[in-house]
Parts: C-alpha cells; structure tokens; sequence
C-alpha cells in the first residue's frame, strides 16, 4: 500500500515579471522529489507529494500560502496536488529571509519542520525564535566574515557598502561592519536599496557614491532588488568602483549583463557551492502548457519566455496589476497579441530557466528535498524497541507528529551524487564553504565567473585562499589591484 505525503514549496515566481530562477528552482525540485519517489533505498513504499505557493516576494503571499498549507484550505495555488488527506510533512522555502522569517514563525507554532535553500540570514539559527527552522545554505555570519576578510586581504580601509532593505541586507552589513571596524578599516558610506521601487531614493544612493572617494563598494542585496540600481549606476557612467557581491547577485544573469562590464568588471564575490544536477537539464527542457493544461505558473513561463498569449488560457499575460505593487511603471512589457502556437522550441531561446552553468541556489534546492526526505526515510526505518522516543520506541508514518519528524531533520546526514556529506547541526545549519568568484569577459563578450580561490569554515577560525593574484581583472585603468585610503 502506497502512502503519499505532501510537502509545501514556498518560492518567488512572479513579482513584477515572471521570475524565471524561481522557476528553475520550483522545477528543480519537481525533479529532486521524481529522484526520490523513483528510488528504492529512499521511502520504497511512499510517495512524495508536493503543493507550490508563490510567494510573489511579498510577505502576505507568504503567510497565505503558509496557512493555505497548513489547513489544507489550498485556493490560490497552481495545479500540483498532494492526494486528500496526505500528511503534512514539511515546507521548503522561502527563498528570501524576510519572507523566510514570517512562514517560520508560524509553522514554530507547531513545530512544524521548514528547510530554507536560500534563507542565509544570521537570526534563523536563533532556534528561540526559529525552533523548526534548518536549512542548506550556510548562515551569512561567516560570509560576512569572508567579506572583512578579502577587504584585509588587500589591504582596503576605506569602503562603502549598501545593504537591500530587508533582513538578508541589514544583518549582512552590520555582521561585516562590525568586524572590520574591529581592524580600523572606516566606512565612507552606508546605503540602502528600496523594496518598493523609487527612482528618487536610487538616485540618491547612486549621489553618495558619486560622492565619495570610496573605491570598494560591498553591496549585500539580492539581484532582484539590486537591478534597478545598477541599472541607474550605468546610466550615470560610474566607473572605478570595485563591487564586492553578496551570494545572492554574484552569478545572476540579471546584473552580469555585459553592457554593464565596464562599469562592474572585476566584481569579486562568494558562492555558495555548485553542483551539477544529473538529468535536470533534460527535466527542464520537458516543460510545455499541452502536458499541464491547467497549470497557470507553466502557462505563464510559456507565455513570457516566447511573448506570445496561450489561447483560451485564464492565464493574464503581462497584466499590470502587479504594477501597483511595487509602484514600479517600467519593465512592464506591452500585451502580446500573438498567439502562442505551441511549437515554439525552448532550445531556441537563451533564458536564465535553461542555465545550468551555475546551479549554486538550485542545489541547495536539491539538497532541501533530500533532506526532508532522509528524515522521512529514517523515521519510516525505525525498529520499534530502538527508536528515539520514549521506551525506545517510534513514530509511525503515517501518524506521526511534527516533533517526531523533527527529531530526525535534526540528526541528518547524507552524501550527494556529487559525494557532498550533508549534515545539520543544532541550530539547524550546515557548514559554510564559498567560491570566490572574479567577473572576466571571456572571449565571446559574455561575462565568466572565474574561481579566484575559496574560503572554507574550519574548526577553529577559517581558511581563505587565492589562487593566484595574476588570474584577478581588476577593473582600474592599471589593471592593477585598486587602492582605497
Ligand atoms: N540569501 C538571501 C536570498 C537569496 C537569493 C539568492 C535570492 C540568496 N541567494 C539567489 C535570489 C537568488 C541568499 C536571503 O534573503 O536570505
């Protein structure tokens, strides 16, 4: 008798536009529970199920679909469904820590287990407030950390820094002040992006920097929100500033732009550690509206990656009601009046959904499945008279409570396919590992993420290696490592 449980996805799909990472990482982890329910040493006899909520970057989407889950009152979600009456197992996500911080609070309640893949703030290990929460990407303490350690590094003492409005920018920026402030290195300026667009606070920003004498810019900020920014910062022609990116925008196509490289060439920052998904380039190009009629989220991929309207679809294309959102007119593309045919070919297009050049976040996304489904796996496993609970007994799956499922989250460990060992600790994180990573323009105008070396958490402090100085551009007319006194 098969048993099908049903695990939540909390992402960011559509904001202003449709999102096409987000979408990655939603089919990302379509594919990951595939692996597990096509497996036969993981949960032979259960089925994962799952229900994806777009948490449309907003935290009332969040909290929404948090609850939805959580009383099975389900209206707004897209058509994947858990069977009726399948226990509630755990929710992945959300991807930004604001977002993050609202669902976990609420599933705390219950301590009802939820696994980040992108939420890398400092406060989420706090288990007072979070006791349900881990996750697979390391907490931003020791990227922070990593940070004041490359402005050490080259001997940089005069920086600025800007920080996105919200918890992953502030905690980011105030771990690293804090630390370098310690070694007298000073701060010229500190800076913060709006959430809700507003060209006049952009400009502002880009004022102070135009101002300052800083060379070394340390931005903490997701892509999304960092875009606009940018944007103005090429506009206004500022060249000679060193970037140091945050995990979040470094590999991100939305800024790598090369028409942006002769202002942010050079950039240097840290990755989390990639892995390349076996099969799931295939998986992603097996995507089209005819296999899921009534699923709105591939609809509307279909629609804005070839700008064409799906017939007779409920789906809005480009409506501008989200418009109203964010405050934000530009970006919001014109209706299509063509029909999308249905033979369009996703091979013939480039589009950030296709890229597996660097599955960083979309990893971790792999990796949050596995874990819940380890968990589930061992507690399934469990030989009553040696079991964790009382009397040594166990839990039964398919009557279990959240603690219990909880009690194995906390005690797992794995390996990867790509031989990656996976193991929580106490306040629910794993160990941090970065790539440093150096923007080069490679030969065929594109901007590459070279790796210039590493910096690893160790047992007793951390370890930060650059290869090679010469491998380093440098965007200064010298080529030279840029000076800031
Ligand atoms: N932590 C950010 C969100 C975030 C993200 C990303 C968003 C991270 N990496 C990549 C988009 C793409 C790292 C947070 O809010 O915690």
């Amino acid at each position: 008798h098969a048993l099908t449980t049903c695990v939540a996805l909390l992402l960011g799909m559509t904001q202003e536009v449709f999102n096409f990472r987000g979408f990655r990482w939603a089919r990302a982890m379509i594919h990951a529970i595939q692996e597990v329910n096509n497996r036969l040493d993981i949960l032979p006899n259960i089925t994962l199920g799952y229900h994806i909520y777009d948490t449309c970057f907003t935290t009332s989407k969040t909290v929404e679909g948090t609850l939805a889950y959580l009383t099975g009152q389900n209206e707004t979600m897209p058509n994947f469904r858990c069977s009726a009456g399948a226990p509630l197992v755990a929710v992945i996500g959300a991807g930004g820590s604001t977002l993050t911080i609202a669902s976990s609070r609420i599933v705390g309640l219950y301590y009802f287990p939820e696994v980040g893949y992108a939420s890398s703030c400092s406060v989420l290990s706090d288990k007072y407030q979070f006791p349900s929460f881990l996750r697979t990407i390391p907490n931003d303490n020791h990227q922070s950390l990593a940070m004041a350690e490359l402005v050490r590094h080259f001997g940089w003492v005069w920086i600025g820094t800007i920080a996105a409005d919200d918890d992953y920018g502030k905690y980011g920026i105030k771990y690293f002040k804090q630390n370098v402030e310690k070694s007298g290195i000073c701060i010229a300026f500190s800076e913060t992006i709006p959430k809700i667009f507003s060209r006049e606070k952009i400009l502002a920003v880009v004022e102070a920097i135009k101002e300052s004498t800083a060379n070394i810019i340390v931005v903490y900020s997701s892509d999304i929100d960092l875009s606009p920014l940018m944007e103005e910062i090429a506009n206004s022609n500022i060249t000679g500033k060193t970037w140091i990116a945050s995990e979040a925008w470094v590999t991100s196509a939305l800024i790598a732009k090369p028409e942006y490289f002769s202002f942010l060439g050079g950039t240097i920052g840290f990755g989390v550690r990639r892995g390349d998904i076996p099969g799931l380039k295939d998986f992603l190009l097996d995507v089209h509206p005819d296999n899921a009629a009534s699923d709105d989220l591939t609809i509307e991929f279909w629609q804005t990656a070839f700008n064409c309207t799906w017939p007779n679809s409920t789906v809005p294309y480009n409506t501008d009601f989200r418009i109203n959102v964010t405050g934000r007119e530009s970006g919001v593309h014109p209706v299509s009046d063509q029909l999308c045919t249905g033979k369009e070919k996703l091979e013939d297009i480039k589009n950030t959904y296709l890229d597996v050049s660097e599955l960083r976040i979309t990893y971790n996304v792999y990796k949050a499945v596995f874990t819940v489904a380890h968990a589930l796996n061992n507690l399934d496993t469990c030989v009553e008279g040696n079991g964790p609970f009382p009397k040594n007994s166990c839990a039964i799956i398919y009557d279990f409570e959240p603690w219990q499922l909880m009690y194995y989250l906390k005690n797992v460990k794995f390996t990867t396919f790509d031989n990656e060992l996976v193991k929580i600790d106490d306040n629910g994180d794993v160990y941090a590992s970065y790539d440093i990573i150096n923007w080069q323009l490679n030969e065929t105008g594109e901007i590459s993420f070279v790796k210039i070396g590493i910096y690893n958490d160790t047992k007793d402090g951390h370890e930060m290696k650059i290869y090679n100085n010469d491998s380093i551009f440098w965007n200064t007319p010298t080529l030279k490592p840029p000076r800031s006194v």
